[in-house]
């Protein structure tokens, strides 16, 4: 038994020191599509073609692409960085989602379920405390919103606007990323389950898949801390205290107030908030603009992203974002208030801690 397991695990430990067989085929965007961000998705960002949702599908579908789907929060980041640099604002930009075959139901033009919440939806209401989508039955189309610093909103389907279109074999490539994903979960199962001569290790495929469960596999952290989005981080509220105090209490863990530089980290700290029950509470985190005012880094002096999907909306009707505060408000923290997205406070504000080691 024990040399089957020894000798299987070789097996697992060859095939995987192949790195090339875990690459994802590589992009290549042709005219007019660009490639865009570290998933290098093939986008099309038109703020010259406008129409409805309907018509911008079309649109999308001459090019054989379709709206854009973004399900995942570092492309969000990715492409609101692109919109930006490019100078691509003002225009409002249709993408897949839509609640028209059952209302509240948001999917993308594959069905899949469309994430809600932060870090993709615009705050919106009193205090920026709420979030979109809040139009109903007369809204049923989600765009990227300029005047939302480009947080999703819903619209009614008939409203003029642009689109980006992604182009059809991306979409591919991350359909087959997530079968193998699913197919790697089942085979792990399999194999913890201790049922591991079922499993089809004869074919190439299947160890591959394996592979990638074994080496993509959670880090390990030390407790208190867990793994979230692939960081060990301590998200903990039963001590409050100023910026400083926090981060010296993460001192006594070995670590320091969290860096969340990664859009998926975010989101994963977002999702690990809203499943953990934690009691509604600001959480610092590592970032501050107390040396420079105005410049925000991290711990570590590295620069804070700006804009979304990281920093909450405010003012009235939500059109203004978040750093506001100027030289009262020095430190970051995540406002439960807002949905969790980031705001400035004063340094000395008692809040808990976001942790990282
Ligand atoms: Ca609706
Ligand atoms: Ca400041």
């Amino acid at each position: 038994m024990a040399n089957m397991w020894f000798s299987f695990l070789s097996l697992v430990v060859v095939v995987c020191s192949a790195s090339e067989v875990n690459q994802r085929p590589k992009a290549t965007c042709t005219a007019p599509f660009l490639e865009v961000g570290t998933n290098k998705k093939c986008l099309l960002v038109n703020n010259l073609t406008v129409g409805t949702w309907n018509d911008m599908k079309h649109y999308c579908s001459l090019l054989l692409a379709n709206l854009v789907k973004l399900d995942n929060a570092t492309d969000f980041a990715d492409l609101v960085q692109y919109i930006k640099g490019e100078g691509l604002t003002k225009a409002y930009y249709w993408i897949d989602a839509t609640d028209a075959l059952d209302e509240g139901k948001w999917t993308w033009g594959d069905l899949t379920d469309v994430t809600m919440g932060a870090p993709f939806w615009s705050p919106t209401g009193s205090g920026c405390s709420l979030l979109e989508p809040t139009g109903g039955t007369s809204s049923n189309c989600a765009a990227l919103n300029p005047n939302k610093f480009y947080y999703f909103d819903d619209m009614p389907c008939s409203t003029v606007a642009a689109a980006i279109c992604e182009i059809a074999h991306i979409i591919l490539d991350l359909e087959y990323d997530e079968k193998g994903k699913e197919l790697s979960r089942l085979r792990a199962e399999k194999f913890i389950g201790k049922d591991y001569r079922e499993a089809d290790s004869s074919s190439l495929e299947s160890v591959i898949l394996l592979c990638s469960t074994f080496f993509t596999a959670d880090a390990v952290c030390d407790p208190p801390y867990k793994e979230i989005g692939g960081r060990c981080l301590l998200i903990d509220n039963f001590v409050v205290g100023t910026w400083a105090d926090m981060n010296h209490w993460c001192g006594y863990f070995g670590g320091k107030l969290a860096t969340l530089d990664d859009a998926s980290v975010f989101a994963a700290v977002l999702q690990d908030i809203k499943t953990s029950g934690i009691s509604k509470t600001f959480l610092w985190t590592g970032a501050s603009d107390s040396m420079e005012e105005g410049v925000w880094t991290w711990l570590d002096g590295t620069p804070v992203a700006e804009g979304t999907p990281f920093w909450s909306l405010s003012g009235s009707g939500c059109t203004a974002q978040e750093p506001t505060g100027g030289k009262n408000q020095n430190c970051a923290l995540l406002n439960p208030n807002r949905n969790y997205y980031f705001d400035d406070a004063a340094c000395t504000t008692q809040a808990g801690a976001i942790c990282e080691k």
